[in-house]
Parts: C-alpha cells; sequence; structure tokens
C-alpha cells in the first residue's frame, strides 16, 4: 500500500508539473482528490489494515493529499496569473494610433452669410424677426402700397395658393406686422425664404433670400439710412470699399436708392463679374413711404423710417465664387463640402 501510495504521489506530482491549462489542473484535482479520485481511495481501502498500520498509513495518505492539494494550489494559481496576462497583452491599447476622422456637420455657404450680417445688424442695435412664408395679399402688397395693376401682382411673377394666398415674395410683411404691434422706435431686420416666379437660371431661382431691415422712430433721416448702410458694406467688403447710392423706385419707400459697392472681382476696373462697370449693386433701399406708414397705424406726420431690401443669394454666390445659384438649393453634399 505504502508503494502504491508513492507511486500515486509521483504520477499526481508530475501531472500537476506538466499541466499547462486551468482546465487541466481542475481535472487533475478530481482525479486525484475528489469523491472518486485515486488518492481518496486509498483512505477507503484502510479497513483491509492492521490495527497498528492503520494510523501511521492515515496519516502518510493525509500527508500526501494535502502535498497534492498544495502543489495543485500553487499551480493553478500560476496559471491563472499568466493567462491574465496574456490576456492583458493581448488586449493593449496602443495610444500612439492615429484617431479615426470624426466627420461633423458644416454650415451651409447661406448661412454663414447670414450669420455674418446679423452679427452685423445686432451690433447696431437692431432686432431680428421671423414670419411666415404664406402670407395674404393684405400684407405682402397692400400694405406696402403695391397698386394692383403693379406687375409684381401679376401671376406671371408670384405663386398664388388661392385667392388671397400667395407664396411671400419679400420678408416685409413681417415688418409691416411689427409696425403694427409695437411702438416706435422700431429697429428690425428679418431674413427668410422668399418666392418668385422666375425663369431658373444660373443667377434666378425660383426660391431665394432676402433680409430686410426696417427702423422707425421721430427724426430718422435719410443720413440714417446711408451711415447703417454704408457701416453694412464696409464690415462685409472691408473698409476700402466705395458704397454708391443710386436714385431707383419702389412703391414702398420714397426716395428710393440702390446701392453699389466696388467690384470685389477686380477692385473696380471692370471686368465679366461686374459687366464692365467696377460695380456690384448689393441691396435697394429708401425712406419708407407715408402710405406705408399710415397703412399700419402710424403717424406720418410724426414718425419716419427707412427700410432696405438686401439679396442673400447673390451675396453668397460673389463671396465664394460660385458660378451658378442653384449650386445653392441642390444640397449635393460633394458642394457644400467645399466650405
Ligand atoms: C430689393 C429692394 C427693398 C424694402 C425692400 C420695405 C419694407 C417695409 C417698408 C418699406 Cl416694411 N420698405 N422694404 C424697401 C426698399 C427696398 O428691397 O431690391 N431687395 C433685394
Amino acid at each position: 500500500m505504502k508503494e502504491q501510495l508513492e507511486a500515486i504521489k509521483q504520477t499526481a506530482f508530475e501531472a500537476v508539473k506538466n499541466a499547462v491549462s486551468e482546465k487541466e489542473i481542475e481535472d487533475l484535482r478530481v482525479k486525484y482528490l475528489g469523491k472518486k479520485g485515486e488518492l481518496t481511495a486509498l483512505l477507503k481501502q484502510m479497513g483491509g489494515l492492521s490495527p497498528e498500520e492503520r494510523p501511521k498509513m492515515g496519516q502518510l495518505v493525509n500527508e500526501a493529499k494535502s502535498n497534492v492539494e498544495n502543489l495543485i494550489s500553487k499551480k493553478a494559481e500560476e496559471l491563472k496569473k499568466k493567462a491574465t496576462e496574456l490576456k492583458l497583452k493581448a488586449e493593449t491599447i496602443d495610444i500612439t494610433m492615429p484617431a479615426k476622422e470624426q466627420k461633423i456637420g458644416k454650415l451651409h455657404p447661406l448661412n454663414t452669410v447670414l450669420d455674418d450680417m446679423i452679427d452685423i445688424f445686432q451690433s447696431m442695435g437692431f432686432d431680428v424677426l421671423d414670419g411666415p412664408e404664406v402670407e395674404t395679399d393684405h400684407y405682402n402688397f397692400e400694405c406696402l402700397n403695391v397698386p394692383a395693376d403693379h406687375p409684381a401682382r401679376d401671376m406671371q411673377d408670384t405663386f398664388y395658393l388661392g385667392e388671397n394666398l400667395l407664396l411671400r415674395t419679400q420678408t416685409s410683411a413681417a415688418q409691416i406686422r411689427t409696425m403694427e404691434t409695437r411702438k416706435p422706435p422700431i429697429r428690425v431686420i428679418c431674413p427668410g425664404r422668399v418666392f418668385r416666379a422666375d425663369e431658373v437660371d444660373a443667377t434666378h431661382s425660383p426660391v431665394f433670400h432676402q433680409i430686410e431691415g426696417l427702423v422707425v422712430d421721430k427724426g430718422i433721416t435719410m443720413c440714417d439710412l446711408k451711415g447703417v448702410l454704408e457701416q453694412f458694406a464696409h464690415e462685409i467688403y472691408g473698409k476700402d470699399t466705395n458704397v454708391k447710392f443710386r436714385p431707383s423706385f419702389f412703391p414702398f419707400t420714397e426716395p428710393s436708392v440702390e446701392v453699389d459697392v466696388t467690384c470685389s472681382e477686380c477692385g473696380g476696373k471692370g471686368c465679366r463679374v461686374c459687366k464692365g462697370s467696377g460695380w456690384i449693386e448689393i441691396l435697394g433701399a429708401g425712406m419708407v413711404h407715408p402710405n406705408v406708414l399710415r397703412s399700419c397705424g402710424i403717424d406720418p406726420d410724426v414718425y419716419s423710417g427707412f427700410a432696405f431690401g438686401i439679396g442673400l443669394d447673390r451675396l453668397t454666390t460673389t463671396r465664394y465664387k460660385i458660378s451658378d445659384i442653384r449650386l445653392l438649393f441642390e444640397n449635393d453634399k460633394r458642394f457644400l463640402d467645399q466650405f
């Protein structure tokens, strides 16, 4: 029996020493120390021994059991540590690897130019207003002193949605509502989408964008109009840009002007962009017509004001040298990614 014990011990030690996985160690634990294990089986055979031999042998088997047990525990620990080390090594993160590029959205060029314009007017004390794109004939034309026989009212030029409903042709209506509800002093700009039944080509789109401005107070004169619009032109095009006020006509302003700036393409020499004139028209403006003030319940004998309308699309295409206005509305990602 002693030899048997010695043999089991030897093979057990050898097996534990050679084990390479945690699973293998667990199997050995069962094989030698489990309920049906080899060393346990030896203990069960002790009944056949003489009473003198029994305690001695019992001690030996128990010693062997605890030796094997210790060895197995140690080896198990060792293998577990090794496995963890391997796992950590395999999962190492290389922090020197370049990061994956995160694609983030950008502003549409129209919005970039609009934001600049809003900044300029806000710094001069203007509020920014919004209004509906579907308007009534009353707010879009009547209040603005546009007579019934004016070509703008023609079905050919305006998108009518019904007898009196239409897609606004300018953002003035939002300002008309302001004059009806706010008391002067009024200083507002209204940026927004406007619509005209134009033939579509490289410089005309049926949908485009406008910023209109309105100032009403006691004692507002043409000087205020010139000061504000010159300041605006200088902030957008730079201090060296010349600004020219040219007489013009709009039904809603009297007198009316159009404002030109030095062509930024040729510096005023004359080129394809300015059609040889050296000037680019950027906006229309004028002193608010007394009829318009009256239609909003403002007494033109007490108050006066000026208003202006700026096309956003052409400002954007000239700033970024975009050859066709339609590109602004197609939302082609390859185009938009350039800005
Ligand atoms: C242009 C001309 C203009 C206005 C718009 C306006 C608004 C009110 C009263 C009077 Cl509430 N006028 N707006 C005035 C003059 C010109 O736009 O060519 N825009 C691109």
